[in-house]
This record gives C-alpha cells, sequence and structure tokens, in this order.
C-alpha cells in the first residue's frame, strides 16, 4: 500500500493519517468546502476540495471519494467511522474498482449490518442473545404475543439501524401498537428499512464491548473489553478499559464469544462485539456488532500496547497478525472522556463557532486525540466531537486520578464543550467506585443540573 485515501473528517482523519505516515504510506485527505483549511487537510500529503459543506454533498459522496481516489493514484481507502465506515455498497464500489477498502468485506459488512439477522446467525453459532423474536415482526400483535410470552419491559429494535437508534421500549400491551407504529416509520424514514425486531429489555445492564482483531489470513485474537455504559441518548460519554465488572473468567469467555461471532462472517480488521452484561444474573448477552474501528478504540491501544489503526492498514495490505492469544497481554487501566461542543448546562445543546483558547493537557499517562487548535471553527454540519482525552495509570485508582488532573488542565473557551461536565463526572461516586449501569447517567444529569441550577425548563 503506497497511497491511502482517507475518506473521513476530523479527528480520525487525523488519527488515520498519522497511523499512515508511520508505516511510510501517503494520504490523500478529502475535504468539504468548510474543512479546507481543517487540520487533516493540512496534515495529508495532498486535500482534495470534494464538496459543499453537507456531509451528503462530500464526506458521504461515494462517487466523488472514489474519483478522487482514482485521480490520486490511490491504493487504499479508509472510511474512517460514521460517514460510509458500514456502508456495504460503498466497500464493494471500492474493490470493485480494484481498490483496497480498509474494513472487513463488503458481504461481512452487510451480514452485521442487518441486527436482526446478525442475532440469528450468532444465536445459531450457540452465542447468548436477548430473548427476542427470531427476526423482524410484521405487526403491534405479534410483539403483545412476545410481552405475554417473555413479559415487559420490551424493546423494539430496528433491523437496519444499531447504536441504538430508533429503539424504542414497550411497557405494556396498551403501548404496543402506538410504539410499534413510530418504530417502524422512524426506521423507514432514517434508515430505508423499517424492518423491527423484538427484545426483552434488560434494564440493569452494562455494555461491554470487544476488541476483535482479524488477518485474511484466518488468525484472530480479541484485545480485551471496553465498558460503554455511561451513554446519553445513545451517544458514549466515558468509556473504559478493563471494564469494573469484568473478571477474567468472564473476560476470556466474552472474548472467545466474540471470536466466535467474527468467524461466523470471515470477519477481517478490527471489528467490536458488543455485549450487554447483566449485573444481577451475571449473564452476558450478545448484542450487535460494528464493523468498523470505533471511537474508542484508544483505550484498547492502552492496555493493550497496540496500534489498532495501524493494523487495519497492515492487515489491508495482507499483513500476518504476528501475535496469538497467548501474545495479548493487558496492562493497567484506560479511561477516555469524550469531549463535544455541547452546552451541558443546557441540555447539551450542540454551540459551535470558533475556537478562542485550547491549552491541551500533557504529563505521563496522558493522551489527546484532537483536530482542534486555537483559531479553529467548529462547524454546525457535523458530529461535535472537539477531542478524546484518554488516560492510562497502573491500575483504575491512578487512571482516574490523571482523568481528574488532566480535565483541569484542559481549557477551551469560544465555544461551549463538556469539559466542566467532565470534570464533575469525573468526582461523582458511582463512576469513582465504578459502580454504574446504562441507566446511571440519565439520574445523573437531573443531580448536574441541580447542581449547576440549571432553569427546570430547558431542554434535557
Ligand atoms: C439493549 C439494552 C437493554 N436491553 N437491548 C444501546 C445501543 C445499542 N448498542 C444497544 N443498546 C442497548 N440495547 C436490550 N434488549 C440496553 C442498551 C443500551 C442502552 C439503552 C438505553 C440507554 C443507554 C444504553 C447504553 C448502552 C446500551
Amino acid at each position: 500500500m503506497r497511497r491511502l485515501l482517507v475518506a473521513n473528517r476530523g479527528e480520525i482523519a487525523v488519527r488515520i493519517i498519522r497511523a499512515a505516515r508511520d508505516l511510510g504510506v501517503e494520504t490523500v485527505a478529502v475535504t468539504s468546502q468548510a474543512d479546507r483549511h481543517a487540520l487533516h487537510a493540512r496534515m495529508a500529503d495532498r486535500a482534495v476540495c470534494i464538496g459543499p459543506a453537507v456531509a451528503a454533498g462530500s464526506y458521504l459522496r461515494k462517487d466523488l471519494l472514489l474519483h478522487t481516489a482514482l485521480e490520486t493514484d490511490c491504493d487504499a481507502v479508509h472510511p474512517g467511522y460514521g460517514f460510509l465506515s458500514e456502508d456495504a455498497e460503498f466497500a464493494a464500489m471500492v474493490e470493485r474498482e480494484g481498490l483496497v477498502f480498509v474494513g472487513p468485506s463488503a458481504d461481512a459488512i452487510a451480514e452485521m449490518g442487518d441486527k436482526a439477522r446478525a442475532r440469528d446467525v450468532v444465536m445459531s453459532a450457540g452465542i447468548p442473545v436477548v430473548p427476542g423474536s427470531d427476526g423482524p415482526v410484521d405487526n403491534a400483535e405479534a410483539v403483545r404475543d412476545f410481552g405475554s410470552r417473555f413479559g415487559y419491559p420490551l424493546l423494539l429494535k430496528a433491523k437496519a439501524g444499531g447504536g441504538g437508534r430508533g429503539m424504542r421500549v414497550v411497557e405494556n400491551d396498551a403501548a404496543a401498537a402506538g410504539l410499534f407504529t413510530l418504530a417502524r416509520t422512524e426506521a423507514e424514514s432514517s434508515f430505508g428499512d423499517g424492518g423491527i425486531y423484538v427484545e426483552k429489555y434488560l434494564p440493569q445492564v452494562r455494555h461491554v464491548e470487544i476488541q476483535v482483531l482479524a488477518d485474511n489470513h484466518g488468525h484472530i485474537v480479541y484485545l480485551g473489553e471496553r465498558d460503554c455504559s455511561i451513554q446519553r441518548r445513545h451517544q458514549k460519554i466515558l468509556e473504559e478499559a478493563p471494564s469494573p465488572a469484568i473478571n477474567d473468567d468472564l473476560r476470556t469467555a466474552m472474548g472467545q464469544a466474540a471470536v466466535a461471532v467474527a468467524k461466523t462472517v470471515r470477519y477481517t480488521g478490527a471489528g467490536t462485539v458488543e455485549f450487554l452484561f447483566d449485573v444481577q444474573t451475571r449473564d452476558f448477552y450478545f448484542i450487535e456488532t460494528n464493523t468498523r474501528i470505533q471511537v474508542e478504540h484508544p483505550i484498547t491501544e492502552a492496555v493493550a500496547g497496540l496500534d489498532l489503526v495501524a493494523w487495519q492498514l497492515r492487515i489491508a495490505d495482507g499483513e500476518h497478525l504476528d501475535l496469538q492469544q497467548s501474545d495479548v497481554e493487558l496492562r493497567g487501566h484506560a479511561i477516555e472522556a469524550r469531549i463535544t461542543a455541547e452546552d451541558a448546562t443546557a441540555g447539551f445543546l450542540p454551540r459551535p463557532g470558533t475556537i478562542g483558547q485550547f491549552l491541551v493537557p500533557s504529563g505521563p499517562g496522558v493522551r489527546v486525540d484532537t483536530h482542534c487548535h486555537a483559531g479553529a471553527s467548529v462547524p454546525p454540519y457535523y458530529d461535535s466531537l472537539l477531542a478524546k482525552l484518554i488516560v492510562h495509570g497502573r491500575d483504575r485508582g491512578e487512571a482516574l486520578r490523571r482523568l481528574q488532573r488532566a480535565l483541569h488542565e484542559f481549557h477551551i473557551d469560544g465555544v461551549a464543550s463538556t469539559v466542566p461536565f467532565h470534570r464533575w463526572l469525573a468526582e461523582q461516586p458511582a463512576i469513582v467506585a465504578g459502580d454504574y449501569t446504562t441507566a446511571y447517567l440519565d439520574h445523573a444529569l437531573v443531580t448536574y443540573r441541580d447542581t449547576i441550577g440549571e432553569p427546570k425548563g430547558a431542554v434535557t
């Protein structure tokens, strides 16, 4: 691989350019009109402006991306995360033009992209899934049947969804019809596919995902887990590796299950198998597989001592994994805080604009992945991620102290940021104790609003 098209923007584009450069691979960046002076455009060997600010006219334009890759004589395309990273058609288009798509095959993406089908495939491999419907359901009657068999609450999920998009909790029979219609129409408009499947809703769970790495020669390893339970409206806020709730036996069992899932679709590249961990029963259940590099990959890099993006490129270039499962050694503890341009004192409203001061933390065990700098513009067209603060320590206590230190060194003004919110969160007893579930943050946000005295009527 000599030259790589980076089909993304922001911090992940910067991240991919760095990994490529470390491997001696040249990079071509693409930008929208709004990103012409962005850091990723300045860092790449070449930058091509491909369209207007709106993603639909630029970063999502498969034809323009492919044309640019061919025009600049690239050998491969890295999609990053979001945008086209899990678009099987784009992967197929890239491969059809003789370029390498840095990710799994289009078939693997398609198979894991249908969340209902993924459940069936995984269930047939003997891996535990949440009790749920066999494939999509056609009407509310089927939902009520399921409710009478398995009990409420239930969760309606879009088969073309994922990441919590299009999920609806059904509390009882009476609510089934309305919510089914709502979920179906939302899925139809959001994903062009109204298919809905049903699962038993597990309220007291942790969201624990396993990182897998597979080469094109049949070698697969798992690299431990990440606990991503601290989410607001399915946007992850804080992630950590390892999970405070998982011991070695569970880690091995979930890791082996994740490798088995990867094998069902002959997975290649970096992938993440998501589970729910029921803290009461200590059972885990497969929920979905993400066929892309994830935002939170740096905490796995910190504890495993690997460069996952470099491995994506090396695997795409045909390299063999040079490590067996027995070589994988997870050391210490890492935590990531996602810093976004949102005002946590006003219901996390996005507040784009121009960055003024941008003082970044550093020192032992501190990493900041960002595309931002003083004077940079934060456009309103894309997600509001400003930076990822990743800390690593010998144990969870040291990682937490480092997180608190680094957050107090971090200063951003000119745009709103969630740094003040993260300073507060990092000191909350449940976070300090590592004792939280997916239900934690919604309640904690009520406390936060009281703490800062936000007007009660504000958008939550
Ligand atoms: C669930 C669940 C509970 N029960 N499925 C959220 C995103 C996607 N990865 C799957 N997710 C969940 N699926 C069942 N059957 C809980 C989550 C979940 C969650 C749900 C509500 C609020 C925050 C959450 C954070 C992580 C996972």
